[in-house]
């Protein structure tokens, strides 16, 4: 079964892109390990030249992801930054791409550090309130970049109000989707061209494996963007296939307890004395949570808050102080981690453009795992009482 669209997500996670091994019948799919493949004559061969261009790993992964996010076609990389650098390289020097200004560091650092060289001129501006994007748009821009939910302060952006503007203007809606994933979010139903994720997060589930996925809505792009893929060679190796193509399995299962867990830790942060905001969109309060509860199937396992009267200290002491949760980079593994976005994740973005966009250095975010949420908020509650 590749690309059933009547089946439920948990049957296509499971089963979408992959069957039985003929040769053998293996059930799980085989790690291709090759770099070419035999021709019986020249030009003669079973659809697979070379792994750069094609490899059976990759191609079930791709048509996976195509068949959870409902595209066309799915295209893997070696990382998430890896997609995002071949969906920017479909611009020209002249091109504007207008981005969401709260957004993973890295892919700022890429837009403005990386491409902006290249003649490409980049806009940030605050797409929860739609009349700014609009303000933003000219006859320049081939590409809104969205991030919803944002990393890291969880901003909602309207996906379906973005995609409106399309009539007006000519630009191809991307949203980076890896905070919800396609179980939480499908933003092609909502409008959107092309769908991006770091599949290292929630997709590998494991914190075991680092690659990139594109699923584009559409033929044209989606061919202009397998030519990115073969010409420029990013592609992930068959063995980290394997692993998001296993991660993706249990996708749903995991994001229900990911919700529920972050649910609980989010109401706790709330009712503390020690805690001042908490960002989460889930809460009725939340500026996005209209919007959330319209276009997402629950609210993610993601947090960040700032401890009452912090400038930064109390914050780092925090961090130090969690046992259950681990300071690290990344987010979406089973386990539990903490980080100071200011000082690891967006430490690439200026720190006047931080601090504009909302993004303090007293700002704490939580990737909440799929462990017992009551020892979880217990490992919070100790670490806080140490302030
Ligand atoms: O790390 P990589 O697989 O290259 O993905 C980059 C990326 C893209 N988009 C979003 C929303 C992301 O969160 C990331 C990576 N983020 C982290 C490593 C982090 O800790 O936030």
């Amino acid at each position: 079964m590749t690309n059933d669209l009547s089946a439920g997500f948990g049957t296509k996670a499971v089963h979408a892109g992959q069957s039985p091994d003929p040769s053998t019948g293996a059930v799980m799919t085989p790690v291709y390990f090759t770099s070419t493949y035999a021709q019986a004559a020249p030009g003669d061969h079973k659809g697979y030249e070379y792994s750069r261009t094609h490899n059976p790993t990759r191609t079930a992964l791709q048509d996976n992801i195509a068949a959870l996010e409902n595209g066309k076609l799915g295209i893997a990389f070696a990382s998430g930054l890896a997609a995002v650098d071949a969906i920017v390289r479909l611009l020209k020097p002249g091109d504007e791409l207008v981005s969401t200004n709260d957004l993973y560091g890295g892919t700022y650092r890429l837009f403005t550090k990386l491409f902006a060289h290249y003649g490409i001129v980049f806009k940030f501006v605050d797409m929860t309130d739609i009349a700014q994007l609009e303000e933003a748009l000219t006859a320049k821009t081939k590409l809104v970049w969205v991030e919803t939910p944002s990393n890291p302060l969880l901003h909602i952006i309207d996906i379906k109000a973005v995609a409106a503007l399309k009539k007006k203007y000519d630009f191809t809606l991307v949203v980076d989707n890896t905070f919800a994933t396609p179980y939480l979010q499908q933003p092609i139903h909502l409008g959107a061209d092309l769908v991006m994720h770091s599949a290292t997060k929630y997709l590998g589930g494991h914190s075991d494996v680092v690659l990139g996925l594109i699923v584009a809505k559409d033929e044209s792009l989606a061919k202009q963007l397998l030519f990115i893929q073969n010409s420029a060679g990013a592609i992930p190796g068959p063995m980290d296939c394997f692993l998001v193509l296993r991660g993706i399995k249990t996708l749903h299962l995991r994001m229900k307890q990911h919700c529920e867990n972050t649910k609980t830790i989010a109401h706790f942060l709330q009712a503390h004395p020690k805690v001042e905001k908490v960002h989460w969109p889930g809460f009725s309060s939340h500026r996005g949570h209209a919007i959330a509860v319209e276009q997402m199937n629950g609210f993610g396992g993601m947090i960040s808050f700032i401890i009452k009267g912090d400038k930064g200290a109390d914050a780092r002491n925090f961090l130090s102080n969690l046992k259950v949760f681990t300071l690290a980079e990344s987010l979406g593994g089973v386990e539990s981690l903490c980080g100071h976005p200011a000082s690891m994740t967006h430490a690439s973005i200026p720190k006047e453009e931080r601090i504009k966009a909302g993004l303090s250095d007293s700002l704490i975010r939580l990737s909440v795992g799929i462990e017992d949420a009551a020892d979880l908020q217990q490992d919070i509650e100790q670490a806080l009482s140490k302030i």
